[in-house]
């Protein structure tokens, strides 16, 4: 923890796929612009990245949160897509399917795959992910350090209603809940296969007690950032940390941004406004996550929400329609990270 006033010389991201990545695009353009108060160019981002969406496919493990941000920082990223490389060809995936290779329904572009295949080799060879995500970032040079929030295997699989399964159900994993169904079916359940045997990857729980400022991007509330938390030992890492925790609500006018947070925020029983989300992460002080909640200036009414659950929330623009947007939304977090963190500096001294 850096004494009050000491700018801000490291902040951590926990981050899913698209959302955290753009996020975190506005972010770097917003310390490199000394857009972000406290903060400068030199200042250090770690994001530690969600791997529950992680799969493995014709024999190779396939990361799409982690490549996701390498790719989108390291500017190898297909825009439109949101995922995947740009100038992308598909013949491998023409290939397969070709073979009646199953499944024909995600697809892995030839350079992709050339990502996997170095993956899979370094796990073949013995090597931790955390490991081979920092080889595979020396040469997209993203600009932060990009950390697996673990180095086991965590996948999560959603329950659907089968009505030809004698339980009525059947799990399917997450990318074929999300790409194949297109979420288009409710998720009655969610199951964290691995997440309770998982340790936090090297380096995670320094990241979290080791920073000035901890943030909770855009990404899904549920199977992004809240896998992240429900690794072992990180929600106390982060209870232990001198480090303000700020949210950004990935529920802006009332739904979300893009991908699926609905489908899955129904299936935990969230109510899908920026203020239940708020809540749901929870405050700090009541057990929670937060010291501080971001809602969009459409939301300005669910700011009474998070309130009544004890999180400090401000009304702010939370669209990241380009990186100058991106990185006032993220100035808008660590401004009010400071502020709570000199707050709560002034309240220890009183209680000093
Ligand atoms: N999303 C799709 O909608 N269709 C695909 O075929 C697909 C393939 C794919 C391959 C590699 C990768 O890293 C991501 C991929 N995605 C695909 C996106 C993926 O489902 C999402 O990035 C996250 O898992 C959800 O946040």
């Amino acid at each position: 923890m850096s004494a009050p006033g000491t700018p801000v010389r490291r902040v951590t991201v926990l981050s899913g796929g698209m959302g955290g990545a753009r996020f975190l695009q506005g972010l770097r353009h917003g310390l490199a612009n000394g857009l972000v108060p406290g903060a400068s160019a030199d200042t250090e981002v770690t994001v530690v990245a969600n791997t529950a969406d992680d799969i493995w496919v014709h024999g190779l493990k396939v990361c799409p949160d982690l490549d996701t941000v390498m790719y989108t920082l390291g500017d190898g990223i297909d825009l439109e897509r949101g995922w995947g490389r740009r100038d992308e060809t598909w013949s491998v995936k023409e290939e397969l399917a070709a073979y009646g290779v199953e499944p024909t329904w995600f697809g892995l572009g030839d350079r992709d795959v050339a990502t996997h295949l170095v993956r899979t080799q370094l796990i073949e060879a013995g090597y931790p992910l955390s490991d081979i995500t920092a080889a595979l970032c020396r040469r997209w040079q993203p600009g932060v350090r990009l950390l697996p929030m673990t180095d086991d295997r965590v996948e999560t699989h959603v329950a659907i209603a089968d009505p030809e399964a004698p339980s009525g159900r059947r799990v399917v994993h997450f990318q074929e809940y999300w790409v194949r169904l297109r979420a288009e079916v409710p998720a009655e359940a969610l199951v964290f296969v691995g997440l309770d045997e998982a340790e936090p990857a090297p380096g995670v729980v320094e990241a979290l007690t080791e920073t000035d400022v901890v943030l909770l991007p855009p990404s899904n509330p549920v199977v992004s950032v809240g896998t992240i938390l429900g690794v072992p030992g990180v929600r106390a890492a982060l209870a232990a940390s001198d480090a303000p925790v700020v949210g950004l609500s990935p529920i802006v006018g009332g739904a979300p941004v893009r991908g699926m947070a609905r489908q899955v925020l129904e299936a935990v029983g969230v109510e899908v406004t920026a203020g239940a989300v708020g809540a749901h992460y929870g405050a700090r002080s009541a057990g929670g996550v937060l010291d501080g909640w971001l809602v969009d200036e459409r939301d300005a009414d669910q700011v009474a929400v998070a309130e009544a659950a004890g999180v400090p929330t401000r009304a702010v623009p939370l669209m990241m329609s380009d990186h100058d947007a991106t990185a006032a939304m993220a100035a808008a977090a660590v401004e009010m990270a400071l502020e709570l963190r000199t707050g709560r500096a002034d309240r220890t001294d009183r209680e000093a």
